[in-house]
């Protein structure tokens, strides 16, 4: 039955139904007795295996095609009708030669299968700021990630209105030769063919939450972003906020779900978790920048995550969670992944689904882009601003990567056309999120370089507009950090996760002018003791060197930033040119 009498929903899905040529149709209401009756179906096909009950209730484990297991960012398109309106940073074709060649892989792609309709919600429903969308797709295991990313159900189609995002994914033959994920922002729809895996099929988070709504954004005045979203409160007990932009696997979820060092923890400080991937920004009643988190759910990176380093995010985990491509211990029936323990199953199978042994293999038993799929309300430190439709207001922007050199630990913005420029020359490590190589410099600028959905350029613009519109007084402060520089033996040197937030402290009392910053070429910094170093065994001396700016490394640095920035020729806005001019005159 159909939840909805809205003709443009229904014609719609009635033209894909066509193409797709489906066997039946069925529509999700996120039930609880829906997705029981689904998870059993995905159970009995082998889509899915039911894990130990007892120790992960509700808790499921999915391997994907071994050919299919990150984003696909050379299989990625922006189609809209003028190239140049896509950028040079952006995979384009005519909408009308797109349409016609995806046509072809759809054609009957769901014979013998199921469509399932899902009317999900970005943001919480019903709220002035929420945008809906149906995804169509004939994957049990899509409908199920929806369910916990999205807010899925009869709510949603009962206030869905003509300006839906329309999303189709179809699994075909998870063909990667002919896998396409494309987005045609003039019409509001995503169309995704032969994947299976995450950001490639859970067409709600980046194809809509970043590519389609930041070009929404761009035409209405808000903006879509890479960002988590988290409070710090202090001592005192109050709580601020901070959005913070790091590329794929680069610690967004771990920073957002923080646990305090002991010495910290003992005075009062936490961290509050509001979002761990995307943020929604606009100017609130006070004139403010207040962002939201559109998801409802966190889809993290498994490898890493334990006891020690992210405990709240294990905790999520411990029920109704979908673990993909991750090890399967058979001896209790639970998970396993790198750097979860140091006591890897013997009796296990690995993420192609083959048999493994954890004290034999040379081989890694989990994917390094193995995730879980969480519901947000299981996290420990969720914050009680999570469903305020409103957001939070922002006192910190926080840009950051993966640099084995040149970025120090942390500096800061002279202000926000600064600002601007540091998020705009942002480079990063490259991660397993994304096919292709590993570890190689990329410039990623404010990580959205996989995400924007119309031209680079133009989206620098808009960042700089939103500052004009706002005014330096009640802007957030802007900051970039690296957690991950490393010594002579590829080491990393500062010890990151739940330590980061001795750095986040000093970013708040800037933010809040509450100490003073050293002037250096590439922007204010602490001295090495403005860091407190209580409870931790790290010399001076080292943070010295974290904070160290390079100018040599910083001169090459410019070097391939005039180079990036020529990609975009007379587009790049001058506001940026000037402060790569200046940049380059304070380094000498
Ligand atoms: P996406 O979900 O792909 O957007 O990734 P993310 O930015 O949320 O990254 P996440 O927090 O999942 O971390 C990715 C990897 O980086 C994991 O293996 C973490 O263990 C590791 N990591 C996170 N924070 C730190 C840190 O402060 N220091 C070090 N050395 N590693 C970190
Ligand atoms: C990322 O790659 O930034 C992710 C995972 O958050 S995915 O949903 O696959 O994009
Ligand atoms: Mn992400």
């Amino acid at each position: 039955m159909a939840l909805t009498t809205n003709r443009a929903v229904l014609d719609w899905i009635d033209e894909m139904a066509a193409m797709t040529q489906p066997d039946q149709i069925v529509w999700i209401d996120g039930t609880q007795s829906q997705i029981d009756d689904l998870r059993a179906q995905a159970c009995a096909t082998g889509e899915l295996e039911q894990l130990n009950q007892e120790l992960l209730p509700d808790c499921y484990l999915h391997r994907t095609a071994v050919n299919d297991v990150a984003r696909v960012e050379d299989r990625t398109f922006i189609c809209c009708r003028k190239q140049e309106d896509a950028g040079p940073t952006n995979n384009w074709m005519d909408p009308q030669e797109m349409y016609a060649k995806l046509k072809q892989l759809y054609a009957g792609a769901m014979k013998g299968r199921t469509m399932y309709v899902i009317p999900y919600s970005m943001g919480v429903v019903g709220s002035p700021f929420a945008k809906y969308g149906i995804e169509l797709t004939d994957s049990i295991y899509v409908v199920l990630n929806m369910c916990i990313m999205t807010r899925v159900g009869q709510a949603v189609a009962d206030v869905i209105g003509d300006d839906f995002v329309k999303g189709l994914h179809a699994k075909a033959d998870i063909d990667p030769e002919n896998r396409y994920i494309v987005h045609f922002p003039e019409d509001n729809t995503i169309m995704s063919v032969n994947s299976g895996y995450g950001g490639n099929v859970l067409l709600g988070k980046k194809c809509f939450a970043l590519r389609i709504a930041s070009y929404l954004g761009h035409n209405q005045g808000w903006m879509a972003e890479h960002m988590l979203i988290l409070g710090l409160q202090n001592p005192q007990g109050e709580v601020r906020y901070l959005g913070a932009a790091f590329p794929s696997a680069c610690g967004k979820t771990n920073l957002a779900m923080l646990i305090p060092p002991a010495a910290y923890k003992e005075k009062g400080w936490k961290v509050w978790c509001v979002g761990d991937d995307i943020a929604w920004i606009r100017v609130g009643e006070d004139g403010r920048l207040w962002a939201m988190n559109p998801e409802n759910g966190f889809f993290g990176v498994a490898p890493g995550t334990n006891e020690k380093s992210n405990p709240n995010a294990l905790h999520t985990t411990e029920k109704g969670t979908i673990f993909t491509n991750v090890v399967h211990n058979l001896d209790n029936n639970t998970v396993w992944w790198e750097g979860l323990d140091k006591n890897p199953p013997e009796n296990a199978v690995d993420w192609k689904g083959n048999p493994w042994n954890g004290k034999t293999s040379a081989e890694k038993g989990a994917h390094p882009n193995s995730r879980f799929t969480a519901p947000a309300k299981n996290c420990p430190c969720i914050s009680p601003e999570f469903e305020n439709p409103k957001g939070v207001p922002l006192s910190a922007i926080v840009f950051g990567g993966r640099r084995a050199k040149t970025a120090p630990l942390v500096y800061q913005a002279h202000n926000w056309q600064h600002g601007v420029f540091m998020g705009s020359i942002m480079a990063s490590e490259t991660t397993a999120a994304a096919a292709g190589a590993v570890g190689v410099v990329r410039r990623d600028p404010m990580a959205m370089l996989p995400f924007c959905g119309y031209h680079m350029a133009d989206y620098w613009q808009h960042w700089l507009d939103m500052g004009k519109a706002v005014g330096e007084e009640k802007l957030p402060k802007i900051f970039n950090v690296n957690w991950f520089r490393t010594d002579e033996e590829g080491n990393f040197i500062w010890p990151g996760f739940g330590d980061n937030l001795r750095v986040l402290e000093w970013i708040m009392k800037r933010a809040f002018d509450e100490t003073d910053g050293v002037e250096t070429p590439i922007g204010y910094q602490p001295r090495a003791t403005d860091i407190n170093l209580e409870g931790l065994d790290f010399s001076l001396e080292t943070l010295e060197g974290l904070l160290g700016v390079d100018v040599d490394l910083w001169k090459e640095e410019v070097k391939g930033i005039h180079e990036f920035y020529q990609k975009f020729g007379e587009k790049v806005p001058q506001a940026l040119v000037e402060e790569l001019d200046a940049l380059e005159q304070r380094l000498g």
